[in-house]
């Protein structure tokens, strides 16, 4: 077995080394996406203190949204868990750039505000050719405004990245099981979003 392994692999070196290329190619993408998350993390750092980001008009949408996890037909599946509370820049748009997220998401802990993750939210419009992604992720949706803080007709993409707190869905899910809204005065259980035809 151990000699077949080998033998395979002295001659792909005899054929060059496309082979090695191959295997390598999708972990050097992730390599790529990693590098890039970690300069975006970086670049954030200053946001943990909520008022920075409020001075960059990142504003604070107040509602500590969390969901049930229940599943609803042609609706969002948002697992059980939270989103915290949204602060939007409605002066970034156009095209989602992976390094200024249009959005940021704080964790009511106590009396303070924690940095937990981001988010890119994009409108549907007319021009919208594709489905956007970001580090090799596609944005969920389309789906409705999420209510009551984002009024139902803004139909929109989205993707969270939660770079400022571990998610143990995974780096990309919507909502996260270990950010609580408890400590919020302004907690919203929100009901799953519901899904729209895309482009
Ligand atoms: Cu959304």
């Amino acid at each position: 077995m151990r000699y077949a392994k080998y033998a395979r692999c002295g001659f792909a070196a005899v054929l060059g080394l496309a082979c090695v290329g191959m295997a390598l190619r999708p972990s050097v993408a992730e390599e790529a996406h990693k590098a890039q998350i970690d300069a975006l993390r970086k670049s954030l750092e200053k946001y943990q203190d909520y008022k920075v980001a409020v001075r960059d008009l990142y504003l604070s949408t107040v509602g500590c949204v969390h969901y049930s996890g229940e599943k609803m037909a042609r609706h969002m599946e948002y697992p059980k868990g939270a989103m915290g509370v949204h602060f939007v820049n409605v002066t970034v748009q156009g095209a989602p750039d992976p390094m200024k997220p249009n959005v940021l998401i704080y964790e009511p802990v106590g009396k303070e505000l924690k940095l937990v993750a981001v988010e890119w939210l994009v409108p549907l419009t007319a021009d919208t050719k594709d489905r956007p992604t970001l580090f090799g992720q596609s944005f969920m949706g389309p789906m409705e405004g999420h209510e009551p803080l984002i009024p139902k007709e803004y139909v929109h993409y989205d993707l969270h990245a939660w770079l400022f707190k571990d998610n143990p869905l995974g780096m990309f899910a919507p909502t996260n099981p270990d950010v609580s809204c408890k400590d919020s005065d302004f907690s919203l259980l929100e009901e799953p979003t519901k899904m729209m035809p895309g482009p």
